[in-house]
């Protein structure tokens, strides 16, 4: 797994640090390791040990052979109150918030392959609210605010790092644009502001804001907006879950659902059948395979959204730089590295990998607004299978399927839901329906004509 996203700034959660380096150690030789402490976190029935700077120093005292396992590792049993399909953020901190929120323990999460290893652990880890509409506002700024203390709320520090997310303006039409999005976030009570060319290169002294093309003409600038460790928010949800109960069954690809005419009974699996009432999924790429074999359909693309990462250097950039209107954008690793990405593939696929057209096309495009990474190589590149609905806005409701319920659509934007999308998902997998936050993303606005059109604020070009 990539590791550029440690923080450095502002990184919330202390020593935590330390012990995060101690759980990766353990990670690359099959499987994080917890460390055991007397003190349990509250509500963490199985025994779950805290982490701690005291844990550290025991285990550094006796050559750390007191480790734990983060999660189990059951077999799935014969039936569960719920199944989730894909440990991927969404499926992790949904089944975190029933077991947290709603005293629902008795739920497995179905994995085919490893947690965190969709786009979860692929995505450049953009963390920020400022979306036009009021409902995505919502949606995205409770996501933005839980992941403000998550790293104590999990006990596992997933390096939130609020180090500011600036979105420039190199059109007038984007101009017009952030001002549309800055107004409507003064009305919900979002943080954001419009920002000068000036002050940009305050910010972000590399950059050159007069280039011939598209100069630099202003932006928004969202200062608690940041980056947090993808694989860090997936390994924290997926701990604190463990502990309250939460069987986490991974390498178990779902096959089948199975239904009768009361609506789901239950899936077929790679390692057998599982009786429920209650199945969410929660698949991102997959979302319409998934729904194909629940017996309904998506409006949902699946489309390659690709990253790449340059050799690290020493720091330069301490914020995270947004360039849509030539399709790019980019942020500094606590490594060194630059992490870049542009604009989704143009056509329909299923692959997870990289393509060296994306490389030239995106670095071309920011090299006009950073002319100093065209002497940078790029190291390493990849990426993920997004789920793109129409009015680029997620779709969290029922289905057609009695007990059948769908966490999808995030598209290119959906790491930093995370937090607000589980808690908003849970509530409508404990109650059978959504409740405020997630009602508006429901499936039936599609024939309703209810859009949420977030298609400025989705930010990266498709
Ligand atoms: P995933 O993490 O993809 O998890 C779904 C899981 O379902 C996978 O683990 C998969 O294996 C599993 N699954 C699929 N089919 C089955 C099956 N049949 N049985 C069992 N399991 C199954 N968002 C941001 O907010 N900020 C960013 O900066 C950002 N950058 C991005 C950059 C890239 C290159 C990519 C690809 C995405 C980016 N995103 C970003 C989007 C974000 O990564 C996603 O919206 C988010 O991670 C989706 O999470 P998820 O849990 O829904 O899906
Ligand atoms: O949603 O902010 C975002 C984003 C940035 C890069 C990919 N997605």
């Amino acid at each position: 797994m990539r590791d550029y996203g440690r923080a450095g700034h502002g990184c919330v959660g202390g020593v935590s640090g330390l012990r995060h380096e101690a759980a990766l150690i353990e990670s690359r030789t099959g499987g994080l390791l917890g460390i055991r402490e007397a003190t349990g976190i509250r509500g963490m029935a199985m025994g779950m040990r805290r982490y701690s700077a005291f844990a550290i120093a025991r285990e550094a005292a006796r050559y750390h052979t007191g480790w734990e396992r983060a999660w189990r590792s059951p077999q799935p049993k014969a039936e569960y109150d719920a199944i989730i399909v894909g440990a991927g953020g969404h499926g992790l901190a949904t089944a975190y918030y029933l077991a947290k929120n709603h005293g629902i323990t008795n739920v497995a999460v179905v994995e085919k392959g490893w947690l965190g290893g969709g786009n979860t652990g692929r995505n450049t880890t953009i963390i920020r609210s400022n979306y036009l509409q009021p409902s995505s506002m919502a949606v995205f700024e409770k996501s933005r605010s839980l992941y403000e203390d998550l790293s104590q709320q999990l006990n596992y520090n997933i390096m939130f790092s609020p180090r500011g997310v600036l979105m420039l303006a190199q059109t007038e039409h984007e101009k017009r644009a952030w001002e549309r999005t800055w107004h409507a976030n003064r009305i919900a009570g979002i943080e954001s502001e419009l920002v000068t060319p000036e002050r940009i290169k305050e910010i972000v002294p590399i950059i050159e804001t007069g280039g011939p093309r598209y100069p630099v003409l202003g932006g928004l600038w969202q200062p608690r907006g940041g980056t947090a460790r993808h694989d860090a928010v997936a390994w924290g949800y997926a701990r604190a879950a463990s502990a309250m109960g939460v069987d986490i069954i991974q390498q178990c690809e779902v096959t089948g659902v199975d239904r009768d005419a009361d609506g789901v009974t239950g899936i077929q699996t790679t390692k057998g059948a599982i009786r429920t009432k209650k199945l969410c999924i929660v698949v991102a790429g997959n979302s319409g395979v998934l729904a194909d074999m629940a017996g309904f359909r998506l409006p949902v693309e699946s489309v390659a959204l690709q990253a790449l990462v340059s050799e690290p250097i020493k720091p330069c950039m301490d914020c995270v730089v947004m360039a849509n209107t030539v399709h790019g954008y980019m942020s500094q690793s606590d490594k060194g590295e630059m992490v870049i990405g542009g604009g989704a593939d143009g056509f329909n696929n299923y692959t997870q990998r990289g393509s060296f057209q994306h490389i030239e096309e995106t670095v071309r495009a920011l090299i006009e607004t950073f002319p100093m990474i065209s002497r940078l190589k790029m190291l390493r590149q990849w990426g993920g299978i997004v789920d793109m609905t129409g009015d680029r806005s997620p779709i969290i409701g029922t289905t057609p399927v009695p007990g059948v319920f769908i966490n999808c659509g995030w598209g290119t934007g959906g790491f930093k839901a995370i937090p607000g999308s589980g808690w908003a998902t849970a509530e409508m997998v404990a109650d059978g329906a959504p409740r405020a936050l997630a009602a508006p993303f429901s499936l039936d606005r599609f024939t309703e004509g209810r859009m949420i059109d977030e298609s400025v604020a989705a930010a990266v070009a498709h």
